[in-house]
C-alpha cells in the first residue's frame, strides 16, 4: 500500500468510526483496488457525509433548544422547543415543506416508539406538541424544517426515567402490518451504499389493493433512521400511480429502519421495515 492509499484507508476507517457502523474499513475501501476505484469509493464516502442529517443539535447556524427533555412515562406532556439563530433569537419564519413548517420525529434509541408530530408555533417562536412516551429510555427528537431555503434536521435527546427494555432490531422482512391493520409489501431490492435505491410500497387489506389518500402533499411519507447513531436520511417521494415510491441514498452499509406513513379513510397509518444495506 502506498502512502496515498494508506491515507485514504485511514480516512475510510475514520468515516466508518464516525458513522458507528460495524463495517470493516476493508468493505468500504479495498487496498488492492486500482487507484481510480479507490477514489470512486471515497467519492461515495464524501457524499455520505453530506447525505446524513440529524446527528447534531446545531447546524447551518441554527440550534435546537428543548425546554424540558425529561418526560414522565405514560403521561401526555407538552414538549416545547425553539430553533435559535446564531444571535440566540428564536427563528419564526420557517418555509413550508411537505405542507408543514415543522416536522417533529421522535424515536427511542432502539428504533421503537416512532412518532411523527406537527407541533404548533407560539408568537415567540416556541414550538409545542403533546407527547406521550409509554416506555422508559433515551429517545431522539428530530426537528425537521427548512429556513431560508435550507432544509435542516436538528436532533437532541429526550429521557424517560426507568429501566429500558431495549429491543434488537427486527430482521429484514418484505412485508409488515401497519398499526391500523393494513398489509404493506416493500419492494426494495438490494440497496447498495452510496447509490440511489428505489423503495416501492404496495398496500392491501384482505388481499385487495387499498387506495391511499394524499398525506403531506404526497402518496406517503418515509423516514429512514440508521441503526446505531440514528442518522436521519432525507428521502424523496417518487410519485407514481398505484404504488408509493421513494428514492433513498443510503450513505453507508448497515441496518436502517424505514418508517412509512400513509393515509386511508382519514387515518394516518404507520408501518416499519428493517432495510439492510450492503
Ligand atoms: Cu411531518
Amino acid at each position: 500500500m502506498n502512502a496515498t492509499a494508506a491515507k485514504l484507508a485511514g480516512f475510510a476507517a475514520a468515516l466508518a468510526a464516525l458513522f458507528g457502523v460495524g463495517a470493516a474499513a476493508g468493505s468500504i475501501i479495498d487496498p488492492s483496488a486500482p487507484g481510480g476505484e479507490v477514489k470512486a469509493e471515497m467519492g461515495h464516502g464524501a457524499m455520505a457525509v453530506m447525505a446524513v442529517r440529524g446527528l447534531s443539535v446545531a447546524e447551518n447556524g441554527l440550534r435546537v433548544v428543548v425546554d424540558d427533555a425529561e418526560l414522565r412515562r405514560g403521561r401526555t406532556e407538552q414538549l416545547r422547543f425553539r430553533i435559535l439563530d446564531e444571535a440566540g433569537h428564536a427563528v419564526r419564519d420557517f418555509d413550508v415543506e411537505h405542507t408543514k413548517r415543522m416536522h417533529l420525529i421522535v424515536a427511542r434509541r432502539d428504533l421503537t416508539g416512532f412518532q411523527h408530530l406537527h407541533p404548533t408555533m407560539g408568537a415567540d417562536g416556541t414550538w409545542s406538541a403533546p407527547l406521550r412516551l409509554s416506555e422508559p429510555g433515551s429517545y431522539r427528537l428530530f426537528a425537521d424544517f427548512s429556513h431560508d431555503d435550507k432544509p435542516t434536521t436538528l436532533a437532541d435527546d429526550l429521557r424517560v426515567d426507568g429501566a429500558a427494555d431495549l429491543r434488537p432490531l427486527p430482521a429484514p422482512a418484505p412485508s409488515a402490518v401497519s398499526d391500523g391493520g393494513y398489509d404493506v409489501l416493500l419492494q426494495g431490492g438490494a440497496a447498495r451504499a452510496g447509490s440511489e435505491s428505489e423503495l416501492r410500497f404496495t398496500i392491501t387489506k384482505d388481499g385487495r389493493p387499498v387506495q391511499t389518500e394524499p398525506y403531506l402533499g404526497a402518496g406517503g411519507h418515509l423516514v429512514a433512521l440508521r441503526e446505531g447513531d440514528l442518522a436521519f436520511l432525507h428521502v424523496h417521494p417518487n410519485d407514481d400511480h398505484d404504488v408509493i415510491g421513494f428514492e433513498a441514498t443510503f450513505p453507508t452499509t448497515g441496518a436502517y429502519r424505514l418508517f412509512l406513513q400513509f393515509k386511508v379513510d382519514g387515518v394516518v397509518q404507520t408501518v416499519a421495515f428493517t432495510q439492510e444495506v450492503r
